[in-house]
């Protein structure tokens, strides 16, 4: 198909064509509207879409840099087969990998039972429709169920906490466009766009908020969001305190919503009462917020009629995460700020997420799953911190078959390095990658997959927590690189050598996401308002389609899921947590702590071989003035930061963006695979240095400590 589009420029959608593409960004969960113009088989450049109604003209420096990253001499793009020691491979031809693999697979199978093959998806694979329902539908192929995934280092918190309260992982999320008073505990949404909230206009959207209102940014870094906005310091690992406090002051004050709280929810009373010696002045040590403040706060909050509090990783993977989920959201709900326009609140989508976890697989919660350890399961997911062991532990179950989904666990997971040393004693070891990493550079294959511009796709994954429904069908704007697949396309070609034509019967995974679209509230069959959507019917629509109803278009009865029907907000986990809570003391040892942070021109560990994203930009372990000084340490200076789980140096960077005792250093950096670039930036892995044994994380759920936990810092020379 050809036409003129506004600018004059002629539009194509065949996949390398000169003209301009109209597409999408999936590298984070803005999912930006862009125009990759292409010339001569090659992308000439990328610009904004500003026709697209989702994104409205937003992007960032990373999404045009995917034109880089696809042209990139370094990228993997024939299989590759390893030969000899680590990162040593030679070209295979598919025919011979797919056959080989799938030979080795059934042995394994046959040998040592279904659990001894895992997979580990990353990040990206929850961005393509080619990847996001393969993990489970392979397991299902080998008839084994053991994932490993970012969910400890992510969302396994939150998730934990919905299924808790609500009974499923539909995700409660801010609205954005009527809120007059947002707090947003540990979330830099400036940098990282947003996270299980799909909001690319997030930075207008908390400009109108403040100037409406107030926008409070609960970090103990002064961000670029806090310091757009006002900035309210906290010491590390210390949120439960902060928000059961509130809670608590919200009680007293009577300022509940008993209404709602009697139609909807079960246990408010005994919650309560729990929380009642949580007072803002036992909270001001541990959070480092005078209690009056901690008041205010509360009372402000309560008292504005569109106020709501969102939360992002710097509640998710501290020592008390689950519980700090948990309270965000009962904070809401205790106040009358859920499921009310400009609070809190669910979502309709062309998809309902919780429907959509439970299609990939991510869902549940099974106690003591890890068979090294006491962790539990979540969300499908295994804590991990018990991967290499459970690579390395002989016994029944013991890993020895492990596929790789776009995931490079030894920069990304806690241990890293303990990781890449259990890879070693795989006996197979397949990665669907676009570089050869740190990871998969230990593999016996890897397989090339195709980057996000030369897939067609639909954002299926993220369609029931966007700030403002919409959807999108794009096309490839390039034919694939070399011999690079679909990962659909490469599952379903081993699962069928392996002898298995059913699970993988579509001969597409489009024709998948078409089937669960169409399934949706505004598919063709859903009554006679509906939009009737379809991959079809989208491809007329190439900028997308807006879901004109609104976020708030559902029955929230439909979206609470216990057997009851109500929001239980004291299950016994919970009850436990908060005992817990009770008994720990404030930390006042003088420990430096370290906490995580990303930078804007990064995503975590895979964009560092794109020379223009990198040639400005160097991690650096922040520090506070007074810090600095007691540690003799200077701008620039060398320093070794150890903990019980390793040690590296890096380069220190004195700034009053840190509050004192909190120093922060990104992940993903630190490179030694297979791209040049990349190599030669400077930087450490820090997951060679975070807690990476089982009793280090939370218990409830295995997520990671990878915020707040201690560190030793001295000057080299
Ligand atoms: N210390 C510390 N550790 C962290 C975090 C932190 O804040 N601090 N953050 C955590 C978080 S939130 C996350 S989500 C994880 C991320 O951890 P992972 O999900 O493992 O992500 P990456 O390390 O970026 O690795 C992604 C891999 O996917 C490949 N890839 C990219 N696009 C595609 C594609 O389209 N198809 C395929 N097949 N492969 C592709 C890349 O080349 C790369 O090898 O890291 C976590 N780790
Ligand atoms: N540019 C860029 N964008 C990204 C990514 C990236 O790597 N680079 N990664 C993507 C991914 S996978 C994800 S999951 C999202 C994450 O999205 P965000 O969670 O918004 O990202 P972060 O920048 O890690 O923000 C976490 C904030 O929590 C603060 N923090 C740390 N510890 C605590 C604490 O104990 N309490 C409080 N209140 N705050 C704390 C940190 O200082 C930091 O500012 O970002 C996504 N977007
Ligand atoms: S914010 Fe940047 S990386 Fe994220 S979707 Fe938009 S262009 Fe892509
Ligand atoms: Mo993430």
């Amino acid at each position: 198909m050809e036409h003129e589009n506004i600018r004059g420029s002629k539009v194509s959608n065949v996949p390398g064509e000169d003209g301009d593409h109209i597409t999408y960004c999936r590298i984070c969960e803005s999912l930006c509207g862009m125009v990759a113009t292409v010339r001569d088989g090659k992308i000439e450049k990328i610009r904004p879409d500003h026709d697209n109604p989702h994104s409205q003209g937003h992007i960032c420096v990373k999404g045009p840099a995917m034109a880089e990253l696809t042209e990139d001499p370094d990228r993997i793009i024939y299989p590759m087969k390893r030969i000899g020691g680590v990162g040593e491979f030679e070209r295979a031809s598919w025919d011979e990998a797919i056959r080989d693999i799938a030979e080795r697979l059934n042995a394994l199978i046959e040998e040592h039972g279904p659990d001894s093959f895992a997979v580990n998806y990353g990040n990206p694979s929850a961005f393509g429709i080619a990847s996001t329902f393969c993990h489970s539908m392979f397991h299902q192929v080998v008839g084994s169920s053991k994932n490993y995934s970012p969910h400890s280092e992510d969302s396994g918190a939150p998730l934990m906490a919905h299924l808790m309260l609500f009974g499923s992982v539909t995700l409660a999320f801010p609205d954005l466009e009527n809120c007059d008073y947002l707090m947003i505990f540990g979330s830099n949404p400036l940098v990282s766009h947003g996270s299980l909230i799909i909001a690319p206009t997030m930075r207008k959207e908390l400009d109108e908020i403040a100037k409406r209102g107030e926008v409070i940014v609960v970090d103990p870094r002064r961000t670029a969001t806090a310091a757009k906005f006002e900035h309210q310091p906290i010491n590390p690992d210390s949120d439960a305190w902060l928000l059961a406090a509130m809670v608590n002051t919200i009680v007293e004050n009577d300022l509940t919503d008993d209404r709602f709280l009697d139609q909807y929810s079960k246990s408010a009373e005994r919650l309560f009462s729990a929380l009642r010696p949580i007072t803002p002045e036992s909270a001001e040590p541990r959070c480092g917020i005078a209690a009056d403040r901690i008041r205010e706060m509360a009372l402000e909050f309560a008292s504005t009629k569109r106020a709501a509090a969102m939360a992002r990783t710097g509640i998710c993977r501290g020592s008390f995460a689950t519980l700090s989920n948990f309270l965000l959201n009962t904070l809401n709900i205790v106040a009358g700020k859920f499921h009310k326009k400009g609070c809190s609140g669910f979502s309709y989508g062309a998809n309902d997420t919780g429907e959509i976890f439970t299609a990939t697989g991510m869902v549940g919660y099974v106690p003591n799953a890890s068979r090294t350890s006491n962790l539990p399961q979540v969300s499908g997911s295994m804590p991990s911190v018990t991967l290499a062991d459970d690579i390395m532990m002989p016994g029944a179950g013991q890993v020895k078959g492990l596929l790789s989904l776009a995931s490079n666990p030894v920069m990304s997971m806690p241990g890293g390095p303990k990781i890449a040393e259990a890879f070693k004693q795989l006996d197979l070891y397949v990665s669907l990658d676009l570089y050869m990493t740190e990871s998969n550079r230990h593999a016996d294959y890897i397989l090339p997959a195709t980057t996000a511009l030369e897939r067609d796709d639909l954002p299926l994954f993220f369609t029931g927590h966007m700030m403002r429904p919409y959807i999108q069908y794009t096309h490839a704007v390039l034919p694939p690189k070399g011999e690079a697949r679909k990962e659909y396309d490469i599952l379903k070609a081993i699962a069928e050598a392996m002898g298995n034509t059913e699970i993988f019967a579509a001969e597409d995974s489009m024709q998948i996401a078409d089937a669960i679209l169409q399934a949706g509230p505004e598919g063709p069959d859903a009554g006679e308002d509906s939009l009737g959507l379809s991959v079809e019917m989208l491809k007329s629509y190439p900028h997308g389609v807006m879901l004109e109803k609104g976020r708030w278009n559902f029955k929230l009865e439909d979206k609470l899921r216990h057997p009851d029907g109500k929001i239980d907000l004291f299950p016994e986990l919970i009850a436990d947590e908060v005992e817990r809570l009770k008994s720990t003391a404030a930390k006042t040892n003088g420990k430096l702590r370290l906490i995580s942070s990303r930078k804007l021109r990064s995503i975590n560990s895979w964009m560092h071989n794109v020379e223009k994203l990198v040639r400005k930009d160097r991690p650096t372990l922040l520090i506070n003035p007074e810090d600095a000084r007691q540690h003799n340490i200077g701008d620039g200076s060398i320093v070794i930061l150890s903990t019980d789980w390793g040690e590296i140096s890096v380069e220190a960077e004195v700034t009053d963006e840190m509050i004192a005792g909190c120093v922060t250093y990104p992940h993903g950096w630190g490179h030694n695979g297979g791209w040049e670039t990349a190599n030669a930036t400077p930087g450490q892995n820090i997951n060679a240095i975070t807690p990476s044994t089982p009793e280090s994380v939370e218990q409830i759920t295995g997520v990671s400590f990878l915020d707040g936990f201690e560190v030793e810092l001295k000057a080299v020379g």
